[in-house]
């Protein structure tokens, strides 16, 4: 991979709707789009999922900022890369700072699959030509609400349903959900919301034949999942605590989770993303792709990832009309029926629309690598 430049563009983006969980509601999306440049003057482009406030993970786009010039950029001049396998090698000097790791490494897996004139699904191993995708439904105002967004979702005919919960928003609107749609496979996610005293609480969920509850307890913790897990029938999938290929480990020998959400942007890159997929098949740990509201570069990259055969959970891959009126790619990410269609052109297979990208940007810093 003959890399010549890192194109950093910082961007900004409103969502049509606000959208809200447990520690709060965003609408306007900041965040970087980073463009890997060859000698050929090829381009691979990835997309940092840090927001511009630590409440998800501890990143932030200006910690990005930070990370990605002073440090990862200047480890990728050391010396050429022959495969992506290796950037996330090269960034392992630097601790966590996963999402600024994984928009470069985005970036460049898709200039790699650019060069070798395949798909990024398939460079990365994947063969599913089309992937099963659900919805995530931020908390609502009330719930009358929320159930006509559950409505019109399974209209659209998506897979399964999540809804956010936390305190004081959880069992009464499962409850009411449930009763409205009896089948539809259902899941909730409380990012952090709980601690271990709720759990006579969080063991009401389990009248309601959920597919899962995501995250209930604290952003890093495996151990207490591990209690609660062994108190409730519904599976527990793990996601803000899983930032490496070793959580992954001591959280399925621990009995943690169930189920492994997959970010890619939270792992440090597809690699690492690859890797926890690979060892889960072996521990016949289904895993899902996750969604953090990406703009049409980082859904692209979670759609190859999802073509991997251990993602068998429908994934939170609503498409570009869901959030963004204009969005940067061409051709948008259509949903038809559930089902997102796996691009089978070389890379990501969305070609930018430059004309949109260059209105969202606000900055622009170009790095001879
Ligand atoms: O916990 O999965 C999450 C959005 C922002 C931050 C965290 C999460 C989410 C979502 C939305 O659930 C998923 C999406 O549609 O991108
Ligand atoms: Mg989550």
């Amino acid at each position: 991979i003959p890399l010549e430049k890192i194109i950093l563009r910082k961007v900004k983006m409103r969502m049509k709707n606000p959208f809200t969980t447990s520690f709060g509601t965003l609408q306007d999306k900041e965040f970087f789009i980073v463009e890997a440049v060859n000698k050929e003057g090829q381009s691979g482009w990835g997309e940092s999922v840090a927001f511009s406030a630590p409440w998800y993970t501890e990143e932030t786009v200006k910690t990005n900022e930070h990370v990605i010039k002073d440090f990862l950029i200047p480890l990728l001049r050391k010396r050429p890369l022959e495969h992506p396998d290796e950037v996330s090698e090269r960034f392992s000097p630097i601790r966590r700072n996963n999402m600024a790791k994984a928009a470069l490494d985005g970036a460049i897996w898709d200039l790699y699959a650019k060069e070798q004139g395949l798909p990024l699904s398939l460079a990365l191993g994947g063969e599913k030509k089309q992937i099963d995708v659900g919805i995530s439904i931020g908390i609502q105002k009330d719930i009358s609400l929320l159930l006509g967004k559950v409505g019109d979702a399974i209209a659209k005919g998506f897979k399964r349903i999540k809804i956010k919960i936390k305190p004081g928003f959880d069992v009464n609107v499962i409850k009411r959900v449930r009763e409205a749609f009896p089948e539809t496979p259902l899941m909730a996610d409380a990012n952090s919301a709980y601690t271990l005293k709720d759990i006579d609480h969080l063991k009401q969920l389990d009248h309601y034949n959920l597919m899962m509850i995501e995250q209930p307890l604290l952003h890093d913790d495996i151990v207490d999942h591990a209690a609660l897990q062994k108190a409730l029938t519904t599976p527990i999938c793990l996601d803000e605590s899983i930032h490496s290929l070793d959580d992954a480990k001591h959280a399925i020998s621990l009995g943690s989770c169930k189920i492994i959400n997959v970010k890619i942007g939270r792992v440090g890159g597809l690699t690492v993303a690859k890797q926890i997929h690979d060892y889960c098949r072996t521990k016949d740990m289904p895993v899902w792709c996750g969604g953090m509201l990406e703009a049409g570069v980082g859904r692209a990259h979670n759609i190859a990832l999802t073509s991997l055969p251990q993602f068998i959970l429908p994934g939170d891959t609503a498409g570009s009309s869901h959030y963004w009126e204009r969005d940067i790619i061409e051709p948008k990410v259509i949903v038809r029926d559930g089902v997102i269609e796996v691009p089978q052109t070389p890379g990501i297979g969305y070609a930018i629309d430059q004309e949109a990208l260059d209105a969202f940007t606000v900055s622009k810093d170009v790095f001879d690598v």
